[in-house]
């Protein structure tokens, strides 16, 4: 047998058809059942109430999982859903999105309609993803152990250490790994979870309080991406497996003039 053979772990799980809540990883085998265990539990107890179907699929990976360095993580003091939408206007039309395809996904994300993955947009706002109801979904991601430990150290000075925050920075550190990859708008589609994010390669992993009111259950993700192989991007999405290795800074509230002055370089 080898040694450090990786399993992907994923869970969904449905109540009366409808998504209650998803969550995956990559993990050795000895962590296996631990995690079982802990997806099987969120499943079952969860805002949205409590599952009566739910999928584990554990996977053996045949490819060793691509170790990379999470985003920067930092947050902004947005007040509301429409201080939100100004500043993600600003950061992600400085990385060369039109101003057209963020109002284009924010439309798309409030219009009520939940996909299970998230939209494709070129940097004009033309929708690219082939299945225009479902979304591209990334899968195979996972954080290493000794990463894992980092990233709580460093988010629990900000009182931020949940698995919704890490699970975030983990997929979109992957997704901005490629380089197709502009920037990305993500609004939880939990009810009560209220801050959202958008992340570009440059500036890292961007939180934004308030992007959307108390209550509603919908929300959604948009990948804002440049010419290339959108079928090679898709497969890289989905199929590739990466590792966070290694974590950068995570800071508390900064100002949007902090961000756009200080690029970091991955
Ligand atoms: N791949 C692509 N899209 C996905 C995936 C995935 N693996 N998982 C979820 N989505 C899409 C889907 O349309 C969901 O409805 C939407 O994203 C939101 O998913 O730092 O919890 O899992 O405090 O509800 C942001 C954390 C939390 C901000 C985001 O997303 C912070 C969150 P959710
Ligand atoms: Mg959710």
């Amino acid at each position: 047998m080898p040694r450090n053979q990786y399993y992907s772990i994923r869970m969904r799980s449905a109540k009366s058809g409808v998504h209650i809540s998803g969550a995956e990883g990559i993990y050795e085998k000895n962590g296996i059942s631990n995690m079982v265990k802990k997806y099987t539990e969120r499943a079952l107890i969860h805002d949205k109430g409590r599952a009566d179907d739910i999928h584990l699929v554990i996977e053996e990976l045949k490819e060793k999982p691509k170790k990379i360095s999470s985003l920067p993580l930092c947050t902004l003091n947005t007040r509301n859903a429409e201080g939100a939408k100004k500043a993600s206007l600003k950061i992600l039309t400085s990385v060369g999105i039109k101003e057209r395809a963020i109002e284009e996904a924010f439309n798309a994300l409030e219009v009520g309609i939940s996909m299970r993955g998230a939209m494709l947009m070129d940097i004009e706002g033309v929708r690219l993803e082939p299945d225009l109801l479902r979304g591209v979904r990334v899968t195979r991601m996972g954080i290493t152990k000794q990463a894992s430990a980092d990233l709580s150290r460093k988010l629990g000075r900000l009182n931020l250490n949940n698995d919704t925050v890490k699970e975030a920075l983990i997929l979109a550190s992957k997704v901005h790994r490629y380089r197709m990859v502009l920037g990305e708008l993500c609004i939880s589609d939990d009810p009560y979870y209220t801050t959202g994010y958008i992340a570009t390669r440059a500036y890292g992993y961007i939180r934004l309080p308030r992007i959307k009111k108390r209550g509603i259950p919908f929300g959604g993700r948009a990948f804002f991406i440049t010419g290339g192989e959108v079928k090679d991007l898709i497969k890289y999405l989905q199929r590739t497996p990466v590792m966070i290795g290694s974590i950068k800074p995570c800071s508390d509230t900064v100002k949007i003039k902090d961000v756009l002055a200080r690029k970091s370089r991955r």
